[in-house]
């Protein structure tokens, strides 16, 4: 059995925690109906009161919140506290349109620091640990989020942020870093670049890692525990609801905990709204039961996965969320076929190749073209013609097989893509819509 950070929680029983998220979710719903003038619209459009909502399974009756509606009320709209109640705001990339400014009071950010602090202590972090924080610091949540969930839990962090790849590895080294955050990408950047100094990972005191923000796959987990030679856990956020630490894994690593008693999940079907059942995959969708500043009701991520309440060896009751598979707006089609770049770097990664791909979308007269762009490793790049060509022959029927359509292979140089120090990007869709 794994420890906790917060046992009475993370092991309570399910009545308990429905007990918990019912008491909850009555004080949130008065709290928007009272305070945030969109909801009190909602709710008098849909004929709701807060007399209505009594259980947690009452949530279905609720509104669903759209991010379009943060940014129509952009920046400050959705709050449902005064001014001086907020102590801090974050923003979330957006790379359409407007960003979303959310904001947080005192509690709201303990909560979250409870969240990241469980996560940190389900990696098998203690107190005595060094955490390397090299998520980005500033309006993104990932810096600060695993920041204060060290200091939470009493551990040390080493508030490093992201960049200058040689200093990472350096203060590695000589500062002892037990834990490494950071994107899953740029864990691979800071192992590839461990290689290339021929720092030797076995020698370093890195025992886990805690990689989020972006979607990756099982073999982009293998690849970096080998490289770093480490553990690599999953942790997921998302500015809206929380950052970092609304979910993580535990050492069963068969899905993430969700910090249920501060965010309620639900999986509905993204066409039909309705509610799915365990086991099957869908659009997640929060409600901040457990917030001040920014209660959403019923977001809807556009992440795509699914939830389990089997029990899990690690002895935590809370509900399990599997991987990300994607988001809904992440989604390529092409040709009519659903693509998720995650599943082009699970062939890429069970051919043996390095997780530096890019996947470039045009439409040529009329019809969908997909280029796959893979970097050759070193071994690869000495080889001679005929066995490259086998290789692209190989990688082309390896992707067929998995997406169901055709792409074209090219390989280029080593070291010729960018390396990503936050979220990666793994798509360039040409195509005018
Ligand atoms: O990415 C918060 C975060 C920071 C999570 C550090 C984990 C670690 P946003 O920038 O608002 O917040 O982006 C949120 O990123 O809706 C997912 O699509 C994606 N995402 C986050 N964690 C994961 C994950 C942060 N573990 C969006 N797996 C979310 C897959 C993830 N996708």
């Amino acid at each position: 059995m794994d420890r906790c950070y917060q046992p009475e929680v993370e092991q309570a029983s399910r009545e308990e925690l429905k007990r918990l998220q019912s008491h909850r979710l009555r004080k949130m719903v008065v709290r928007c109906y009272y305070n945030v003038p969109f909801y009190r619209q909602k709710f008098d459009e849909m004929g709701i009161t807060p007399d209505d909502i009594q259980t947690i399974d009452d949530i279905v009756k609720l509104p669903f919140t759209y991010k379009q509606d943060l940014r129509d009320n952009y920046p400050y709209g959705l709050f449902a506290v005064r001014r001086d109640e907020l102590v801090r705001i974050h923003a979330s990339s957006g790379t359409t349109g407007k960003q979303t400014v959310v904001g947080y009071t005192k509690k709201d950010l303990e909560r979250w620091a409870d969240g990241a602090a469980r996560a940190i202590v389900a990696a098998g972090g203690t107190k005595q640990d060094f955490i390397h924080v090299s998520y980005g610091y500033g309006l993104f949540t990932g810096g600060l989020g695993l920041h204060y969930g060290a200091e939470q839990l009493g551990a040390t962090s080493i508030p490093v942020s992201s960049g200058n790849t040689n200093r990472q590895v350096q203060i590695m080294q000589d500062f002892g870093s037990n834990i490494l955050c950071c994107t899953p990408s740029y864990a691979a950047f800071i192992g590839e670049t461990c290689k290339e100094l021929g720092v030797d990972t076995s020698k370093l005191p890195l025992r886990a890692g805690i990689f989020g923000a972006e979607a990756w796959s099982e073999n982009m987990r293998r690849e970096i525990e080998a490289s770093l030679n480490i553990k690599a856990y999953d942790i997921y956020g998302l500015s809206e609801i929380a950052g970092p630490g609304v979910s993580y894994e535990c050492s069963c690593q068969t899905g993430m905990h969700v910090c249920e008693d501060y965010f309620y999940p639900e999986i509905i079907d993204p066409d039909t709204l309705q509610p799915l059942p365990d086991g099957q995959e869908g659009e997640l969708v929060f409600t901040c039961i457990g917030k001040e500043a920014l209660p959403l009701v019923r977001y809807r991520t556009r992440d795509i996965c699914s939830l389990s309440h089997e029990p899990c060896a690690c002895g935590r009751t809370l509900v399990k969320m599997g991987k990300i598979k994607g988001r809904t707006d992440d989604m390529l089609i092409i040709r009519g076929v659903n693509v998720f770049p995650s599943q082009v770097e699970h062939v890429l990664l069970s051919l043996g190749m390095e997780p530096n791909y890019m996947i470039v979308v045009d439409r040529i007269d009329n019809l969908d073209t997909m280029e796959v762009q893979i970097e050759m490793t070193q071994d690869m790049f000495s080889d001679e013609i005929k066995k490259l060509e086998e290789q692209t022959r190989r990688i082309k029927a390896a992707l067929r097989e998995v997406l169901n359509i055709s792409a074209t292979v090219r390989l280029l140089e080593p070291k010729s893509l960018p390396r990503s120090e936050g979220k990666a990007t793994r798509v360039i869709d040409k195509r005018v819509f």
